[in-house]
């Protein structure tokens, strides 16, 4: 398309799940602006304003846009890609000359989710190199997923979703949509369509410890953080007390009622109501109304994910879609419509699994082939055999998504070799020898690898770059083919290819992915289907228009995809009876010295740790304050705006006060990633304090089946700081500050 010399383009946001559809408009200068794109079959014209605002990131005068190695005193110069992949290549050959591949790690973060090709480099490094150092913020986000997934469906990418656009009743447990725009879901516009359940006489429950923007507009139940599988398990045992279960659902299930009882059977309501919060009564309400309601679904995101005991809560989130009927049936929790089978691929791969190794010092079980990234120091510091070296780490900034950032950092700091794929110096980057930078949104091309399988109006849609990069910045998945290519490797994890990468032959990522688009279910088989899917067809011939491939996502045939030999569900696995016993025999989180429990805020005007440095974003003072509860504020002659310290049994931080009745008693929560201090300039100036210096990474500081860390429900005391220890903060603030954006 081209109107008055501007090329407009479709392209679909890469921040969150919600993918919403853009038209990108281009100038001559190659400068882009962005839009909503009215007739996106998911989206429909809904995006929000960090979407619209991305082109500051990619302008952004402090975006490395050169390959960066660090110097002694550790700043940083520009080298060219062949020094860096050179001199990388040297090093990495002599580790591995001394002490095998296994001494080099792979690290990635979030936006491989929204990078398919830098994705599967990095899964194929890893694989490559078979090294048991495999490590991702997904644990610190999804490994309780993960866990769940195999055992119960046999395959750790198999996230039912929640069919919120024809559900009756929408239990919403830990997530904050409004702000998020939903996660393990791929909802256009989340606001929407839950404002459309309460339009057409549904409801939606909204359990949170803070009456969060989503919960404003709907019922909200108050619960203690970190108690949330308390609340699940007891609705179950009143579910089941009631007779209120739908036997034919539980009965089609491989352990059926029985196992469920197991679990749950023991669950004391009046113990559960102490520990929630929540009285008995409200509970078995809230039970009775959800097995009643003529469809139901019940959600967990990150509230439910992070705190303690996060796989049983998982699992308890499972069961009572499942032990109520309303597994795959409309209304209910049910397995999106994917045009890719990423979940034969990655089985097939052996990418995926559960307890098949476990780590070298704590023995935390792998997930998906990882290990949780809260043992990584531990790793690194730990001498002998198979002691972790090297870290190629892209798409993350661990020192501040990662518990115990202080010892994440010191750790990080004592490798032989850290190489970050990273366009910016962050807090992790600045430790790098070697900063790497990568092409961006729009300057590379883009299929929803990730979302695709969990949308809720299925559609297809692959985008071109329509820029050129900034300066050197070059593609991760070509960043990552150079590295290996200099210790004689092909990122890849499929048999074979190690041997044809030495006959010069390597397949890319995305003829890869279009082979398995174009046998998937909507695929043109080669031409066999006239009409059907490929990428040639999606990004060239309707050039990156998404294709709509039903109204709604499709039920009844759920079980036809588990990976279970029996094509059941496994309810029965004895894990989930161990982990109910382990949390009715766990003591209590909080003491005397550290009463109040913490959780973690996310906000619309940030995205994780790295958006903070996008003006529009940070205009008008916006800044990080700790929520406290006027009645925790009045005992400790706490007043709005005044500069408190948080403490935990790990660390200290010094924040500001927001005293609000929005969060329970006895409970504080706070906006997590800030509190920058790399080349970010606006981000190191807008202040803040680092969430993650209070939480722990001890080896059993984890959910203990998936190695998830715990951030939510975390001890801590929050006093108000003595005017002498805030002066001298205010100093040392001051003399970071960098005056540009003042
Ligand atoms: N206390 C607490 N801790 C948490 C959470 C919490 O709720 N509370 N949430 C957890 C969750 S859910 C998550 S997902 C993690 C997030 O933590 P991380 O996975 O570390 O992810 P991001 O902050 O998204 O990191 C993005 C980094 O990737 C870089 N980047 C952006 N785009 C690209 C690209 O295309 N290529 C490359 N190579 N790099 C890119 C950015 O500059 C940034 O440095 O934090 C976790 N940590
Ligand atoms: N604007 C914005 N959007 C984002 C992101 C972002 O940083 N900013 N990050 C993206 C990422 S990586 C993810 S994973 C998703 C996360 O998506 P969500 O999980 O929907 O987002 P959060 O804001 O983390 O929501 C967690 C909610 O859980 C509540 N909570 C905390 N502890 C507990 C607890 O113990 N029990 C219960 N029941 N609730 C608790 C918090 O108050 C919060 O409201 O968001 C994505 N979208
Ligand atoms: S909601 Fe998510 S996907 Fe949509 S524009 Fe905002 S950041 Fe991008
Ligand atoms: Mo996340």
């Amino acid at each position: 398309m081209t109107t008055n010399g501007e090329r407009k383009h479709y392209q679909f946001c890469i921040l969150c799940e919600a993918a919403c559809g853009m038209i990108a408009s281009v100038d001559q200068d190659n400068a882009v602006t962005l839009r909503p794109d009215p007739d996106h079959p998911n989206s429909a014209g809904h995006a929000c304003a960090k979407g619209i605002l991305y082109p500051a990131v990619t302008e952004d005068p402090d975006r490395v846009t050169h390959p960066l190695r660090r110097l002694q005193d550790g700043s940083f110069e520009r080298v060219s890609w062949d020094e860096a992949f050179d001199d990388i290549g040297k090093r990495l050959n002599k580790l591995i000359a001394e002490h095998g591949q296994e001494c080099i790690g792979t690290f990635f973060g979030n936006p491989t989710a929204f990078n398919y090709r830098g994705f599967l480099s990095l899964f194929g490094l890893a694989a490559a190199l078979d090294s048991k150092h495999f490590y991702s913020t997904a644990t610190v986000d999804v490994m309780n997923y993960w866990v769940v997934g195999e055992l119960l469906y046999g395959h750790n990418f198999i996230i039912p979703v929640p069919d919120v656009d024809r559900t009756d009743f929408f239990l919403c447990v830990g997530a904050n949509p409004f702000v998020s725009h939903g996660s393990l879901l791929n909802i256009g516009n989340m606001r929407k369509s839950m404002l459309d359940v309460t339009k057409r006489g549904g409801r939606v429950v909204v359990v949170d410890p803070r009456r969060t923007e989503t919960a404003k507009n709907f019922e909200h139940v108050g619960i203690i953080p970190g108690t949330d599988p308390w609340l699940i398990g007891a609705m179950l045992k009143v579910i089941l007390d009631e007779g209120l279960e739908d036997s034919a659902a539980l009965a089609a299930t491989r352990g059926g009622r029985g196992a469920l009882e197991r679990v749950v059977g023991d669950i004391d309501i009046d113990r559960a109501a102490s520990e929630t919060g929540v009285s008995a009564e409200d509970i078995a309400q809230l039970a009775r109304d959800f097995a009643n309601a003529k469809s139901a679904c019940a959600y967990g995101r990150c509230g439910a994910s992070l705190g303690p005991f996060s796989t049983l809560t998982k699992y308890l989130l499972d069961a009572l879609n499942l032990a109520t009927g309303n597994w795959d049936r409309p209304g209910g929790s049910v397995l999106g419509d994917p045009w890719l089978d990423t979940d034969g691929f990655t089985k097939r791969l052996k990418m995926t699994g559960y307890d098949r190794w476990r780590s070298r010092v704590d023995g935390h079980p792998e997930v998906a082939g990882l290990f949780p990234v809260a043992t990584m120091p531990t790793e690194i510091r730990t001498p002998g055999k198979g002691k972790l070296r090297v870290l190629i780490s892209g798409f993350s900034n661990s020192v501040m998504a990662a518990p115990n950032s202080t010892d994440m950092e010191d750790a990080l700091s004592e490798l032989d070799l850290l190489i970050s794929l990273d366009p910016y110096i962050t807090e992790t980057s600045r430790l790098a020898h070697y900063v790497l930078p990568p092409t961006l949104w729009y300057e590379r091309e883009n299929m929803p690898l990730f979302t695709q399988p969990h949308s809720n109006v299925p559609y297809a849609q692959w985008t071109e770059a329509i820029v050129p990069p900034r300066g050197e910045a070059r593609e991760d998945s070509w960043i990552i083919d150079q590295i290996t290519r200099r210790i004689g490797l092909v990122p890849s994890p499929a048999p074979g290819m190690q041997l044809l990468g030495k006959l010069g032959i390597r397949i890319k990522a995305e003829h890869l992915v279009d082979i398995l688009v174009r046998l998937g279910p909507h695929g043109d088989r080669f031409g066999l289907r006239r009409g059907g899917l490929s990428r040639k067809k999606l990004m060239r011939e309707l050039k990156g228009a998404p294709v709509k491939l039903h109204d709604a996502i499709p039920t009844g045939g759920a079980a036809k995809r588990l990976f279970t030999k029996d094509k059941r569900i496994h309810l029965d696995h004895p894990l989930f009876v161990q982990e109910a016993r382990r949390m009715a025999a766990a003591p209590a989180v909080t003491s005397e010295e550290f009463p109040l429990l913490m959780f973690s805020i996310r906000e619309l005007r940030t995205h994780n740790t790295w958006m903070h440095n996008v003006p529009k974003l940070m205009a008008g003072g916006f800044k990080q304050t700790l929520r406290i509860h006027p009645d925790d504020a009045a005992t400790r002659g706490i007043e709005d705006g005044d500069s408190v310290t948080v403490s935990s049994a790990v660390g200290v931080i010094n924040v500001e006060a927001h005293v609000s009745d929005e969060v329970i008693p006895g409970s504080i929560g706070l906006p997590t990633h800030w509190g920058h201090k790399g080349g970010q300039r606006l981000a190191n100036t807008v202040g803040g304090a680092n969430y993650n210096v209070l939480t722990a990474n001890g080896a059993d500081a984890v959910d203990k089946p998936s190695g998830q860390a715990i951030v939510n429900g975390v001890a801590v005391q929050v006093v108000k700081l003595a005017p002498a220890v805030e002066e001298r903060v205010a100093r040392s603030s001051s003399a970071a500050t960098e005056p540009e954006f003042a």
